[in-house]
């Protein structure tokens, strides 16, 4: 049911580390898109977030109920999400982990955010490539990678080490493509 899996630890020197995941469906089957994103400098995580981010305009029931029931922990210190990250879902968990029983409870919630997609992976819905629940899912998706596009960190960081053409070269073409 996915059209791409990205998984990536990047090292940039000594201190510095990101784990980027995204889980792209195919648009002919009814799924959220997965993203996790944890940035780590000097040992420390300053951002960690997951989601399941709607690729419709009225989440499908089955997602709602399940998250819902999720056992989302209190984080101390919740983060506020970017202009763009409108494309994120209401249950979207973005936070900086204090210490790391916080860092443990955060990658426990990430294992609940892909159980609920394996929950649905296995009885989804899927319609034909030119149906319109299709066209309108790979249109939330265009929308979901052109806003991506517009965190000024990740290009900030990726031109630092490879310089700004490198890093918007592979910020659209293999981060988010579409
Ligand atoms: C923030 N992303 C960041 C930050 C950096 C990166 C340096 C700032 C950290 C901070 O504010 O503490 C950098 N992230 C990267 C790089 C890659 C990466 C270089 O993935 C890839 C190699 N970003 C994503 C995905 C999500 C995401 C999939 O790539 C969500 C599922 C979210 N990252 C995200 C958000 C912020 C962030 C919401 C905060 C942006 C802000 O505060 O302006």
């Amino acid at each position: 049911g996915f059209r791409k899996i990205h998984l990536e630890v990047a090292k940039f020197g000594k201190s510095f580390q990101i784990l980027h995941c995204v889980l792209f469906p195919d648009p002919c089957y009814e799924l959220p898109i997965f993203g996790v994103d944890l940035v780590i400098s000097s040992n420390n995580i300053s951002a960690a977030i997951v989601d399941l981010s709607p690729v419709w305009e009225h989440m499908p029931h089955l997602l709602t109920s399940q998250m819902e029931l999720l056992n989302v922990p209190k984080f101390r210190e919740p983060r506020v999400l970017p202009d763009w990250g409108h494309i994120f879902s209401p249950y979207v968990c973005f936070i900086r982990p204090v210490n790391s029983f916080e860092e443990k409870s955060f990658l426990t919630l990430v294992d609940q955010y892909l159980s609920v997609l394996l929950s649905l992976v296995v009885i989804v819905r899927t319609d034909e490539n030119n149906s319109l629940h299709t066209i309108s899912r790979s249109k939330y998706q265009k929308c979901y990678c052109s806003n991506q596009k517009r965190n000024d960190k990740t290009r900030v960081i990726l031109s630092k080490f490879f310089g700004p053409a490198w890093a918007d070269e592979y910020i659209d073409k293999i981060l988010f493509s579409c």
